[in-house]
């Protein structure tokens, strides 16, 4: 008899699929901050991302391993090994560093995978750079990872292999003689083929990926792009199937491509949200804001976020628009990020330039523009923002999910605020039917969404606002994890829903995953 297993959010999951194998998940960070306490203590502090939720308790529960750089420690491999040995216990499975030294976290972290990939998946090829040295630094830091992972796995154990910074790791994997079933998850987009193209490891880079059972993206765009690049750059590949996972051969042996779209712990950010704690700071917020709507913007800093552009589209609202003056405010948050690559410090330093010349232009008595803070929000606080903003602006250039927008809509309790949406992040996808979608790029069709979203009538904005938030629950970041490791797990090519007619299990439903193949590949 099958086993259902809790969720912290109290859903029962399928992850009895292939419950016999041990996983081993592999990303650049270990889901730890390790930190020096001083006179020789270290501490090792959990994290709380999205990720980590989604997968310890599957790790926990059938057993597993977490592999990843522990971030910049100077510690020796042996003693920060001790160290996260000591905290298996306290958080139920294994945590396996990686260190990386100072050339390789310039050459792999900064150069290959942050000013090379990062900007050409994002279609931004004027931001790449293309340098020997960085793919070297890149090749030899992937079969770091590779040595790692070999040395911490049995042949059964399933390997999930997360981004950009570790696409080449099967192919170390491989040439090792490791056998184990390897999946392999993009959390970016993936480009169009005369992007793609322009990446001199073009080759190398298309056959790792090439190499997994199974390659999952976060949208049909990045899938289509990635097809599209296979066909164009190598032999004939045989695409088997149309919906969720598909089926490529080809003369590199055969995979399994799929549509995972990544997604939050929606009930929890939505219990959260509701807490004495978050209701108390957010009425605090909206005391602030006497008589005025709130538009928000929450980014990490970085320049696939659209930050100049949504900036310059208010701009264009306030001139456009005056009766929005002293009545709507943004507030931006952005959170501190790569600020050791030089583009970043640009980005900041134009950010700030503009906010200036946007408050200085505009500001009255009694009324700010924009008010601007830039540093990492503690949780609560992150939560009393999105509950209390009328107006949500989620405008990336280009993005492979972007969980802020599915964060607001959990927290939009009141359920009457407005997401403004890029039609280029990959949450479009999903939400277009309750966003207004933009073309970031487009500053006065931004500025008119501005004030569209700024007059919406309430009842609109409620049946908009309960679309997104409908759709952001039916499919949280435990489906993703389900959905991910059904496909990996199938037999064959699987047979699959189109993603539109996925219903994943929810509580009270048995988790009896049906598996009916279509063929061998
Ligand atoms: P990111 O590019 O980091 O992720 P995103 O998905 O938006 O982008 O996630 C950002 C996270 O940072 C959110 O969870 C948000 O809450 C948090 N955050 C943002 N500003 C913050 C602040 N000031 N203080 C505290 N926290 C803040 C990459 C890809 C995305 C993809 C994710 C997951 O670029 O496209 O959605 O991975 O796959």
């Amino acid at each position: 008899m099958k086993q259902n297993t809790m969720t912290p959010a109290g859903a029962i999951h399928a992850w009895n699929v292939g419950k016999q194998h041990k996983m081993v998940i592999v990303s650049n960070r270990l889901p730890v901050v390790v930190q020096d306490k001083g006179e020789g203590q270290w501490e090792v502090k959990s994290g709380s991302g999205g990720l980590v939720t989604a997968l310890a308790p599957v790790l926990r529960d059938r057993g597993g391993t977490w592999i990843g750089w522990p971030g910049h420690v100077d510690k020796d491999s042996q003693g920060v090994d001790d160290l996260l040995r000591k905290h298996d216990e306290e958080i139920g499975y294994s945590l396996r560093p990686v260190m990386l030294d100072d050339e390789e976290v310039e050459n792999y972290y900064k150069g290959f995978s942050n000013e090379t990939l990062w900007p050409l998946f994002h279609d931004l090829i004027d931001h790449s750079q293309f340098k020997p040295e960085y793919w070297d630094a890149y090749q030899r830091v992937n079969r770091k990872f590779a040595e790692v992972v070999k040395s911490n796995i049995e042949p059964e154990d399933f390997i999930w292999i997360h981004d950009y910074h570790l696409i080449s790791v099967i192919s170390y994997l491989r040439e090792m003689g490791v056998k184990n079933k390897v999946g392999f998850f993009l959390h970016i987009p993936f480009p169009p083929t005369d992007i793609y193209s322009r990446l001199p490891s073009r080759l190398e880079v298309l056959n790792a990926m090439l190499a997994y059972d199974l390659v999952g993206f976060q949208s049909a765009r990045d899938r289509r792009n990635f097809v599209q690049s296979v066909r164009s750059l190598k032999d004939k590949p045989k695409i088997k199937g149309k919906g969720q996972v598909i089926g490529i051969q080809g003369e590199m042996g055969k995979l399994k491509a799929g549509v995972f779209p990544i997604s939050i712990d929606y009930k929890e950010f939505n219990s959260a949200a509701q807490s004495a704690e978050v209701a108390q700071s957010s009425s605090v917020l909206r005391q602030l804001f006497p008589n005025q709507k709130i538009i928000l913007g929450v980014d990490r800093l970085d320049y696939t976020k659209g930050i100049p552009e949504r900036l310059r589209s208010f701009r264009e609202a306030l001139r456009r628009f005056p009766e929005l003056i002293g009545q709507l405010s943004m507030i931006q948050i952005l959170v501190p990020s790569r600020r050791d690559i030089h583009k970043y410090e640009d980005l900041k330093i134009e950010i700030e330039r503009m906010i200036a010349e946007i408050n200085g232009e505009f500001t009255r008595p009694g009324w700010l523009p924009i008010e601007y803070q830039f540093r990492s929000l503690d949780r609560k606080e992150l939560l009393a923002y999105y509950r209390v903003a009328d107006i949500m602006m989620v405008t990336p250039l280009k993005d492979g999910m972007n969980l802020v927008a599915k964060e607001y809509c959990a927290c939009n309790i009141e359920g009457n605020g407005v997401l403004i949406l890029s039609e280029f992040a990959g949450t479009a996808a999903q939400l277009k039917l309750g966003a207004i979608l933009v073309n970031p790029h487009d500053t006065v069709e931004c500025a008119e969404a501005i004030f569209m979203a700024f007059h919406m009538e309430e009842k609109d904005r409620k049946i908009k606002m309960q679309k997104l938030r409908r759709n952001v629950n039916r499919s949280d970041i435990f489906d993703w994890v389900d959905s991910f490791l059904k496909a990996a797990f199938s037999i064959g090519l699987g047979s699959f829903p189109l993603l539109a007619d996925y219903r994943p299990l929810k509580e009270g439903r048995e988790a009896v995953i049906r598996v009916e193949s279509t063929g061998t590949l």
